[in-house]
């Protein structure tokens, strides 16, 4: 009796098995589908949500270490810095030797600072000045590996690379993230976006106000203070919707991140400059990611 019934459950289970018809198959792998089809770009939208608050985090320890080095040298960075060969003081800017003086009132003109530029003369811009000022010193290791290791505390030699006694670096780095996009082993630095090869941007207004005007009143008689480089910088200025024209930060500074496209835009909204309104910029740069918008500027 026990035998017989143990051999009909056998049987039940096997036909069971053998059940399933084609289009049972079929309805279980459209359901799938569907399923996938609701669940994968939630998962790409979470992802992408945690790539721009990493982002968003580093920009965060960004500002606490332009802070830092506030604390220790009483101003912020600024974002361009000319500096001419080695041996002839003569050569520096008086623009770019004060910028140079606020950080370092004693700082030696005649060797600059102690940092071996021989006869080349150095353009830092605005994402070379981040990494600059909140790193301090390059130097590159026997396999090419380029690293910062912050500033002599020597107030005539700030920049010379022997000794140990070290102000910063201001913010740890990641030297897989250095990069050096106009070859001039000045290292910029990108953010954690994957396949990111533009780097964070950085403009100071030096504690003044981006904009100035001049006596015809338009918008693109507007410039940034400071240094050589700025026509080019003007562009990437984020304004306000406002009238007449007023910069995020007005008397701080804007990080910029490029977001997925690798474009900075051309910065802010423009109402009536011919020149800079460009519609296409506006576009391309809802997706960067800045110190003043606190995350992407149009999620
Ligand atoms: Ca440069
Ligand atoms: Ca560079
Ligand atoms: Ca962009």
């Amino acid at each position: 009796m026990r035998r017989r019934i143990s051999t009909n459950s056998v049987s039940v289970r096997e036909s069971a098995r053998g059940g399933f018809s084609l289009i049972e198959l079929l309805v279980a792998i459209v359901i799938i589908a569907i399923l996938m089809a609701l669940i994968l770009p939630a998962i790409a939208g979470a992802r992408s949500r945690a790539q721009v608050a990493q982002v968003t985090s580093d920009i965060t320890q960004l500002d606490n270490a332009i802070a830092k080095f506030k604390s220790v040298y009483n101003v912020e960075p600024p974002s361009s810095l000319y500096i001419p060969p080695v041996g002839d003081a003569s050569k520096w800017p008086a623009a770019d030797r004060s910028k140079v003086r606020a950080i370092w009132p004693q700082f030696n003109f005649d060797t600059n600072g102690g940092l071996a530029n021989g006869t080349k003369d150095l353009h830092l811009n605005g994402a070379e000045c981040l990494v600059f000022f909140l790193g301090g010193v390059e130097q590159f290791s026997s396999d090419g590996t380029p690293m910062v290791i912050g500033f002599s505390k020597d107030p005539r030699s700030p920049w010379q690379t022997a000794g140990t006694n070290r102000e910063g670096p201001f913010f740890e780095f990641a030297n897989e993230r250095f990069t050096d996009l106009d070859g001039d082993k000045l290292l910029e630095y990108i953010d954690a976006l994957p396949g990111q090869t533009t780097p964070y941007l950085y403009l100071s207004s030096q504690g003044r106000n981006y904009l100035r005007k001049n006596d015809t009143g338009k918008l693109d008689d507007y410039d940034v203070f400071g240094g050589a480089n700025n026509d080019k910088d003007l562009k990437f200025v984020y304004l306000k919707t406002s009238e007449p024209p007023q910069a995020h930060r007005a008397n701080g500074y804007q990080i910029i991140s490029p977001g997925r496209d690798g474009l900075y835009g051309a910065g802010g909204v423009f109402k009536d400059s011919e020149t800079l309104k460009n519609d296409a910029n506006r576009q391309a740069e809802v997706d960067n990611i800045t110190n003043f918008s606190g995350g992407q500027l149009a999620p």
